[in-house]
């Protein structure tokens, strides 16, 4: 038996479960990338199909999909597709030999997406294996080099055209075939004399230009496995660039290591909305290729619960079948979508097209979800999703103040229920519906025509910053339909504290304590933050101030976790530079830098910088630590704030890379404002 090597297990594990949140920035409008400013405007408008979408239809396909798990005998119960990272390339490409996926019927898969009520399919186009599934000028590892010949992809586009189903490729940058790939898997014997992962980024965007050209309109492009590389090496903006220009409504995910349009959490749900866009992918068993192996089917219930969930938080569901080597969807899988398919048939109105929750928290709803649709006409519906039927069938929505104009259940509108205040908030009477009660999630709608509903949150107090020099704006905001009322006394907020009207100006350090009424009743907890009145750090005097900062390079090997761990004694390296970046290191891993220097401040004021990482950093401004960004990790942008006078400041930034990518940038603004790339021009030693 073959042993399977798990080559950078370690680095896969911690990089991908911060894939979905570890791009808190995107490339700044001075990173020369032309299109940058126009994919931001038209964001909104290429992604309005995609949002009100909610639910697709994942397809991973590839030769993996042949021994489906099982290698010389053994059974492998894990995710199929990643069986080759353990076989040598020599091995795995015979499997060429046997690619003969003769059941497949492109109008069969796309089909059966309609029927469960998906609106759009991403397939695997090429997975890390490296096999392309379409005739690929660019490469002999493709469908053509198996018996089956058939181009996979132009059949599966011309379906989606016939049936109106959007198309997406899925796109792995990583690559275990391609002798250009780097870095190489522990059983990859080739020589990596003469590979070049530039070269492979052009074989990777030639591929891709004919994956948006060829096959009429596409509109997802989901990469995958771009961990082992920063953007620049991927050279990213290019990429993408070129797909906008050949899809001009194309969107694209988080995941070639820039954040793009939308994020991809993977296998999970998250547990509130978010700013961005983003869609959880996830299995329906424990492989995302097929495994004959395959356990622990999720039920129809759990499936269509995942997307109330993620619709109740505004987000997308792509869910993931795995054909046959045959190229047919498995029986299991096929059944439980035709079940979430007759659920949404009745309740779809409750899913496409709809809100996140009225609520923050899912908290407010602990029998079910909530999912929200603005109409036309400025009514709103608030949908009740019900997941456990009340005992004594009175469902209590108690962060819910006033009454809704009408309330009957969506799969029958006959069906009317009353609703009557309980409380503060409102109860719903489901005992005369008790006989139409779904066993997976029954939908109550709540309408609204006259009054907008109104929910019961805590107020959010804001400011630029939460210290200040002279004196600080505080704007306090709440529902629509509350009051808020505060005090800056220290003492608890009552119904005869203020009440607030506007923003107003603080001058001294205070506590600022915050609730929300409705009529006469506080209807949440309270709310504080502190705010504190700061001495900016004094400006240094330099006879003569240098242009640039003084580096320090070090180069280590082993066991590195923090910066501490770094022996300072060791230089390899000094010099200056006008930047705060990599550009003088001299191997790509396992080295650390430190810069040290001053920065001119523009003006007294509030100052956030912004320190960005892979892997740990740190920065000190005025001998105090502003940004801890330590520790072993993938790119994250940490922040800190600090009061400076204006003229020369003390700063320094240490760094230091493990293995894997490198990357690191600070940036700065006056608090409340865009922060920007700190320019060379503003550094002296
Ligand atoms: O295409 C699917 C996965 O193959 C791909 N992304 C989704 C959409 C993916 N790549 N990496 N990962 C998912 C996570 C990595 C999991 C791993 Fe493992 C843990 C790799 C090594 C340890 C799973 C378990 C694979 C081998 C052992």
């Amino acid at each position: 038996m073959r042993k399977l090597y798990w080559l950078h297990t370690f680095v896969v594990l911690v990089v991908l479960f911060s894939v979905s949140n570890a791009f808190a920035v995107e490339p700044s409008e001075s990173s020369g990338w032309p299109n940058l400013a126009e994919v931001r405007s038209n964001r909104a408008e290429r992604m309005e199909w995609w949002r009100d979408a909610r639910f697709g239809m994942f397809i991973h396909f590839g030769l993996y999909s042949v021994p489906a798990g099982e290698w010389n005998g053994q059974q492998y119960g894990g995710y199929s597709e990643w069986l080759p990272q353990g076989i040598p390339t020599a091995q795995w490409e015979k499997l060429t030999d046997r690619f003969n996926p003769t059941d497949f019927d492109a109008d069969e898969w796309v089909l059966l997406a309609k029927q469960a009520g998906m609106k759009y399919i991403v397939i695997t186009t090429k997975h890390h294996e490296g096999f392309a599934l379409w005739d690929s000028k660019a490469s002999d590892y493709d469908v053509q080099a198996t018996p089956f010949k058939r181009d996979i992809m132009k059949e599966l586009a011309e379906a989606c055209r016939r049936h109106d189903m959007k198309l997406g490729w899925y796109h792995s940058v990583l690559d275990w075939h391609h002798p250009d790939y780097l870095p190489r898997r522990a059983v990859d014997k080739r020589s990596t004399d003469d590979a070049d992962y530039d070269r492979y980024i052009s074989y990777m965007k030639a591929q891709l230009r004919e994956l948006l050209t060829n096959y009429g309109d596409i509109a997802v492009l989901w990469f995958d496995g771009g961990w082992d590389h920063g953007p620049r090496q991927h050279r990213a903006w290019e990429i993408c660039d070129m797909a906008y220009e050949l899809q001009p409504d194309i969107i694209i995910n988080d995941r070639i290591g820039l954040p793009m349009d939308y994020d991809t959490p993977e296998q999970r749900i998250p547990r509130g909305a978010s700013d961005r866009p983003w869609e959880t992918c996830m299995t329906i068993t424990s492989s995302w290729g097929y495994n004959k192996g395959a356990r622990d089917w999720k039920d129809a219930k759990a499936l269509i619960r995942n997307l109330v969930d993620i619709a109740s938080k505004g987000g997308n569901y792509l869910l993931n079948v795995g054909p046959t080597g045959e190229g047919v969807i498995p029986p299991q899988s096929a059944d439980r979508l035709r079940e979430i398919g007759e659920w949404l048939e009745i309740n779809g109105r409750s899913i496409y097209g709809t809100k996140g929750s009225i609520f923050r928290s899912t908290d407010s709803t602990r029998w079910g979800r909530c999912t929200t649709r603005m109409t036309g006409d400025g009514t709103t519906l608030v949908y009740l999703h019900v997941f456990d039927w009340p005992s004594g069938s009175s469902l209590s929505i108690p962060e819910l103040g006033n009454l809704p104009d009408e309330a009957y259940l969506l799969a029958d509108r006959d069906a009317k229920l009353t609703a009557r205040k309980a409380g503060k908030g409102i109860s719903i009477d489901l005992a005369e519906v008790e006989s139409a009660v779904n066993s997976v999630d029954t939908v109550v709608v709540l309408e609204y025509a006259e009054q907008k509903p109104v929910t019961f949150h805590p107020p959010r107090i804001e400011s630029v910053s939460e210290m200040f020099i002279d004196d600080l704006t505080l704007k306090l905001s709440s529902e629509p339909g509350l009051q808020i009322r505060y005090t800056l006394d220290g003492s608890d907020v009552t119904s005869q504290s203020k009440l607030y009207v506007e923003p107003f100006a603080i001058s001294t350090s205070i506590t600022v304590k915050a609730a929300s009424f409705y009529g006469d009743h506080l209807v949440c907890e309270q709310v504080e933050k502190e705010f504190e009145k700061v001495k900016p750090a004094e400006a240094v005097k330099l006879e003569q101030a240098r242009p640039g900062l003084e580096y320090k390079y070090y180069e280590y090997d082993g066991e590195v976790k923090t910066l501490s761990d770094i022996d300072r004694d060791n230089t390899t390296g000094f010099g200056v530079t006008t930047q705060v970046d990599l550009e003088r290191r001299k191997r790509q891993e396992e080295f650390a830098m430190i810069f040290e220097g001053y920065i001119s401040v523009p003006a007294t004021d509030v100052y956030d910088f912004e320190l960005i990482s892979d892997d740990g950093s740190r920065l000190t401004v005025a001998g105090r630590e502003v940004v801890d960004n330590d520790g072993l990790h993938s790119r994250e942008a940490k922040h800190g704030s600090i009061a400076l006078e204006k003229g020369l400041q003390r700063v320094r930034v240490e760094y230091f890379n493990g293995l894997g990518g490198a990357e690191l940038e600070l940036r700065s603004g006056s608090a409340g404002k865009k922060a920007d790339k700190v320019s060379g021009d503003r550094l002296f030693h």
